[in-house]
């Protein structure tokens, strides 16, 4: 699977957006990758609150981005590839400007009403009115605004201009999936869902406790009607189509996991889990992290999937930092060792944009450089409030800021990396001089090269797709070692996750044979004694 942020991807008129018709222009370096599906984040009118994740209307094709003629040539495009398309499925909530809710808000009469979830202020002491409980919104602030003085509240779990939608209305549900029908009817085939897990609210809105406050995604992931609702779309529109979904399960614990998952509930076909992406974070902050804990991470993930369910494997989406800073050290030899661990562990591969050539962090230096509400609402928040001081925000934010997966995709060493022939509506990280396409496509030592080597290797080893996962040496701190085992056919893979060179033994019993293959320069890695040198970052994959 290969993820695409349309905004970021490729321009094709010149305004500085990419575009539908850049996307369908750059298919064949998606077909030399060895993509066979791919997830398009949100092309749907909107007013680009939140770059789409708040849409207007379900059934148009942001104007920026296009036409609806050019996502269905878009489309034809990939099928005549053999790929697959997934769209983005964001009915948590509309936008505010959504026609339902232009409707909902002008009084509690209005048909529409009911799509939304109202309620009454509490009284507070000294003031005429306060929210009606404390759910915070993920950007900040609270979950609750009023529409006009004196009316009542509405929710939104993301910013005021992404109201939740109400799913207790049957009403609702039915134009979810009508407007399912409408795109699989064109031959979509399937739904990347946008925080699938929160659709369902406890309509009792009791307030969090301390506890709870730390994780409101837990709360909010839990509501009492999800899996009924994810049942209903399943039996009335998905197993009516050949389908694949992902849920984007935030704030879903490692035990509930399974419960979207297993095939045996009809429900979804994957989720995204988001420990390992985060570890590095808390919030805003970066922090410590260790590799005993990741990798005790991927082997609890493993063993959720158990014999019925199955995973998703990512190092990066549109909302993260870039994975080759966030996990790796900026260097090309982390990118490597980052897809070897992506494309082995057993789950679907979803790889982000931009990461196939080793994209890196943006070098923010002024929060006016930022686009995202995420980030300018943080700096609203924390900095404008005198909580915290632009000094500490800022290179937090560099690091861990949303816009950093939201630069231009580079394609060239050319202006504006040959993203767009006019001006980028996020800066182009310097670094396209060589972190690009073109570039890397003509160096077989380059980031791209190995991830086209990597996916080929993949695809042509059912082991490494199918195969038993397990971590042969759990509390190492420097290296991960695990087996893929399908029958007779048993690999290898170490991944040195540093950018020390170290000496490894293996544990007893685990013999590598050939190398299938290897990030190393060098050949002959195998020191006498049988104890790998690995070099910093280096990852191999080897038959047993
Ligand atoms: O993200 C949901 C989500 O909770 C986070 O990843 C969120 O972006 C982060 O906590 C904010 O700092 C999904 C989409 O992937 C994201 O782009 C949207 O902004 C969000 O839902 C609302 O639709």
């Amino acid at each position: 699977m290969y993820q695409i942020y349309p905004r970021s991807f490729a321009d094709s008129n010149g305004d500085g957006v990419g575009d539908l018709n850049g996307i369908t222009r750059h298919l064949d370096h998606l077909q030399r990758l060895g993509v066979t599906v791919v997830w398009l984040s949100p092309h749907f009118d909107s007013p680009n609150a939140d770059n789409g994740y708040d849409i207007r209307d379900y059934r148009k094709v942001l104007a920026q981005f296009g036409t609806m003629t050019d996502f269905d040539r878009m489309l034809a495009a990939m099928k005549k590839r053999g790929m697959r398309l997934i769209i983005d499925l964001v009915v948590n909530h509309t936008s505010d400007e959504h026609r339902w809710f232009v409707e909902a808000k002008k009084g509690a009469s209005n048909p529409y009403r009911d799509y939304y979830i109202w309620r009454p202020g509490k009284a507070g002491a000294g003031i005429a009115s306060s929210a009606p409980n404390n759910y915070p919104s993920f950007f900040g602030g609270s979950a609750w605004t009023q529409a006009r003085p004196g009316d009542d509240y509405y929710l939104h779990y993301f910013a005021v201009k992404q109201p939740d939608l109400n799913w207790d209305n049957r009403k609702v549900r039915s134009e979810i999936y009508d407007l399912m029908r409408f795109w699989l009817d064109k031959g979509v085939s399937g739904f990347r869902m946008d925080v699938i897990p929160f659709i369902s609210k406890d309509p009792a809105f009791p307030d969090l406790t301390t506890d709870q406050l730390q994780h409101p995604d837990r709360v909010y992931a839990d509501g009492p009607r999800v899996h009924d609702y994810l049942k209903e779309m399943r039996r009335e529109v998905l197993s009516k189509y050949d389908t694949m979904t992902v849920g984007e399960a935030v704030g879903v614990t490692p035990e509930k996991g399974p419960l979207f998952t297993d095939q045996t509930r009809g429900e979804l076909d994957m989720i995204f889990r988001f420990e390992g992406v985060n570890i590095g974070r808390d919030g805003w902050r970066t922090k410590a992290w260790s590799l005993p804990v990741l990798k005790r991470f991927y082997t609890d993930l493993d063993i959720s999937a158990g014999t019925s369910g199955w995973n998703t494997s990512f190092i990066g989406n549109h909302d993260k930092a870039r994975a080759i800073d966030a996990l790796g050290d900026g260097s090309p030899a982390s990118a490597k060792a980052l897809a070897t661990m992506m494309l082995t562990l057993r789950g679907t591969p979803f790889l982000y944009q931009g990461d196939e050539i080793g994209m890196t962090n943006y070098p923010w230096t002024d929060i006016g450089q930022f686009d995202d509400i995420a980030a300018r609402n943080l700096w609203r928040d924390q900095v404008l409030s005198g909580k915290v001081a632009p000094a500490e925000l800022l290179p937090e934010l560099a690091k861990t800021s949303r816009d950093n997966a939201r630069t231009p995709m580079q394609w060239t060493a050319g202006t504006a990396a040959g993203f767009t022939t006019g001006k980028p509506w996020l800066p182009v990280n310097p670094n396209h001089a060589t972190v690009n396409v073109a570039a890397e496509a003509a160096d077989p030592g380059s980031v791209l090269a190995y991830y086209r080597r990597m996916l080929a290797l993949r695809q042509t080893t059912p082991a490494l797709i199918y195969g038993a996962f397990h971590d042969v040496d759990p509390a190492h701190p420097q290296v991960f070692a695990y087996t893929r085992i399908m029958g007779a056919n048993r690999y290898l893979v170490v991944i040195n996750f540093s950018a020390r060179p170290v000496g490894y033994t293996l544990p007893a019993g685990i013999t590598p044979r050939a190398v299938a293959i290897t990030t190393a320069v060098s050949t002959g890695t195998t020191l006498p004694n049988g104890t790998l040198a690995l070099a910093p970052w280096q990852a191999s994959v080897y038959r047993m």
